[in-house]
């Protein structure tokens, strides 16, 4: 099956890090193809970069409509345009957070999010209230890295984020961690050891309900708010994005 993975942020490097991590748990017939938008921010790190974000997606799932994944993974924590892709395909559409959230809830009765800049922890709070997870997440910690920093990855990068996850397990009472970034993806195996705890890269879920929920035969509801984006006329730079041709 074709997965379409789509890292909302216009990081080269990044998206193929992202795609790494999904070629890494793909079962061996998947084929991963990893986008980005053509425009917009290096890094995810606020809502005015989330608002040119999830266009960057919505652009990304019509350009890939000819190509029909068989799936779709949204790799930003923040799930940028989830909804929006979901209106624009039959296949199913995985954000990571969102793949993250169930998965610590069915591993353990609480868990925490370990993210980048503390701004951005309201942000995933706010995500959690609106998935219906504020009786699993017992708190959102950030690290203060920069996006763009996980790329270089590095033992003083790790420890950081280790040392602030066991402070998390300890404080929240939780029994898993949940990464609060898609750049985050290639720390879990080592978190994992390090932690003794499960510790959850949405990547690597997302691309793995993506495949489950396709080999069902499941796919996004056409009924109701999902329904295929009415037609009609988009202008200025966005005039090739509009519904349908
Ligand atoms: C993210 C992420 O996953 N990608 C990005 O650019 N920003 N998330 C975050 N919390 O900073």
């Amino acid at each position: 099956m074709k997965l379409l993975l789509i890292n909302p942020n216009t990081s080269d490097a990044m998206t193929a890090g992202i795609a790494q991590s999904a070629q890494a748990v793909a079962a061996a017939g998947t084929q991963i193809i990893a986008v980005h938008p053509s425009f917009g921010p290096l890094s995810i790190e606020g809502h005015y970069d989330e608002a040119f974000a999830a266009a960057g997606v919505a652009e990304q799932v019509r350009l890939a409509q000819a190509q029909r994944p068989d799936g779709i993974v949204i790799a930003c924590f923040g799930d940028p345009g989830l909804e929006a892709a979901r209106e624009a395909t039959h296949a199913p559409v995985l954000g990571i957070a969102e793949a993250a959230f169930h998965a610590a809830s069915m591993l353990a009765t609480g868990f925490s999010i370990v993210t980048t800049m503390t701004r951005t922890c309201i942000i995933a709070e706010r995500l959690v209230q609106r998935y219906g997870f504020e009786h699993q997440c017992r708190g959102v910690h950030g690290t203060d890295i920069a996006v763009l920093d996980l790329e270089d990855g590095g033992e003083p990068l790790t420890r950081q984020i280790e040392d602030v996850a066991r402070e998390a397990l300890a404080r929240d009472r939780s029994g898993a961690i949940v990464l609060g970034c898609a750049g985050m993806s290639a720390l879990c195996h080592t978190l994992t050891q390090r932690l003794g705890v499960p510790v959850i890269d949405g990547v690597s879920v997302a691309v793995k309900f993506a495949e489950a929920l396709a080999a069902l035969g499941l796919g996004t509801s056409k009924r109701g708010d999902y329904a295929t984006p009415l037609r009609k006329t988009y202008t200025g730079w966005a005039a090739p994005l509009g519904w349908p041709d």
